[in-house]
C-alpha cells in the first residue's frame, strides 16, 4: 500500500458563510486555508468559489485569478469543482476549465441531492470528459452512487483515458439521495473500482456523521482521503468543526497511524499524472 493522498475540500457551495463563520470564502482565507493545508499534509485542494457576498459562484475572472493565486502559493495540486452549485447551468460549469486549473472534478450521473438535483447528464458528462482530455486537465471522477462507476466505465471504455493516462474517483457518500457512508458500501465501491483500468486509485469522503467510518474503511481498503468544510461541519457530538486544519490534522493523524503517511504534493503528481510544475 501506498502513502494516503489527502485532499482538503474547504468551502463546497452549499453552506453559508453566516451560519459557517470559519468557512474560507474570499481569497484570501482561501489562500491561507490552502497553505495551512498544506502544511499539515495536504496535497490536492478542491476549490469552489465565493463572490463578493460569500454567495457561490463560476464567474470566469474569479476562477482564474484563484487558479494563478493557489499556484503561486502552495504547492498544492489545484483542482476545480466543475459542480459548482446545484443550480449553476451546464454551459457555466464547462467554462470553468477556461480557468486552467491542473484538476477538475467530473461527476458521473445525476443524483438527488437533499431537496434538489444534481444534474449530471450522459451528454454533459462526455463534454466534460472530452474537454478535459483536449486541455490537458487531468479529472477527479466523483461518485455519488454505485452505478456511477459504471457509467465511469462505460465513459472510459468509449471516449478513452483521461489526460495523463491515470484513472482516479472519488466517493462522496451520505449525501441525502446518495450512497450510505458505510464500510460496507465503500467496499461495494471498491470491489467495482477493481474492474476499471489497472492502477486506478480512489478516495471517499463521507458527509455530516459518516465521516469517519468512511475515512476509517477508506484507509483499510487502500483508498484516500478527502476531508473539509465542503463536506463535514460537526467535528464530534456538539463540537462544531474549527477549521480545515482541523480536518486536515484529523486524518493525517489517522493517516499515519494506519501506517500509510500523507503524500507530498509531487508525489501526489505522480500518482495521478498531474504534471510536475
Ligand atoms: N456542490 C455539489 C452540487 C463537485 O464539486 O464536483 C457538487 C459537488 C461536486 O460538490
Ligand atoms: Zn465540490
Amino acid at each position: 500500500m501506498t502513502g494516503t493522498l489527502i485532499t482538503v475540500a474547504p468551502t463546497g457551495a452549499e453552506s453559508r458563510k453566516a451560519d459557517v463563520p470559519a468557512l474560507p470564502v474570499t481569497l484570501d482565507e482561501l489562500v491561507s486555508t490552502a497553505k495551512e493545508c498544506e502544511a499539515l499534509g495536504a496535497s490536492v485542494v478542491h476549490v469552489h468559489i465565493r463572490d463578493a457576498a460569500a454567495r457561490p459562484t463560476l464567474d470566469r475572472g474569479r476562477l482564474r485569478e484563484t487558479v494563478v493565486a493557489l499556484r503561486e502559493s502552495t504547492g498544492l495540486i489545484v483542482q476545480l469543482s466543475s459542480g459548482g452549485a446545484v443550480t449553476d447551468p451546464e454551459a457555466d460549469r464547462l467554462a470553468v476549465l477556461d480557468a486552467a486549473p491542473e484538476m477538475a472534478s467530473c461527476t458521473m450521473g445525476t443524483v438527488n441531492f437533499g431537496d434538489d438535483v444534481f444534474l449530471n447528464r450522459w451528454e454533459f458528462i462526455v463534454d466534460l470528459h472530452t474537454r478535459m482530455q483536449e486541455c490537458g486537465i487531468v479529472p477527479e471522477y466523483e461518485i455519488f452512487d454505485l452505478g456511477q462507476l459504471t457509467t465511469l466505465r462505460r465513459l472510459l471504455d468509449k471516449h478513452g483515458l483521461p489526460a495523463g493516462g491515470h484513472v482516479h474517483a472519488d466517493l462522496v457518500m451520505g449525501v441525502p439521495g446518495g450512497m450510505p457512508g458505510t464500510a460496507a458500501a465503500l467496499v461495494a465501491c471498491e470491489q467495482v473500482i477493481r474492474d476499471l483500468p489497472a492502477g486506478s486509485t480512489f478516495s471517499a469522503t463521507g458527509i455530516g456523521r459518516s465521516t469517519l467510518p468512511v475515512m476509517l474503511a477508506s484507509l483499510a481498503c487502500g483508498g484516500h482521503l478527502r476531508v473539509g468544510m465542503e463536506d463535514t461541519l460537526t467535528y464530534a457530538k456538539g463540537r462544531p468543526v474549527e477549521s480545515n486544519m482541523q480536518l486536515v490534522a484529523r486524518a493525517v493523524g489517522f493517516a499515519q497511524l494506519a501506517q500509510r503517511p500523507p503524500l507530498t504534493p509531487a508525489q501526489a503528481r505522480d500518482l495521478l499524472g498531474v504534471p510536475h510544475r
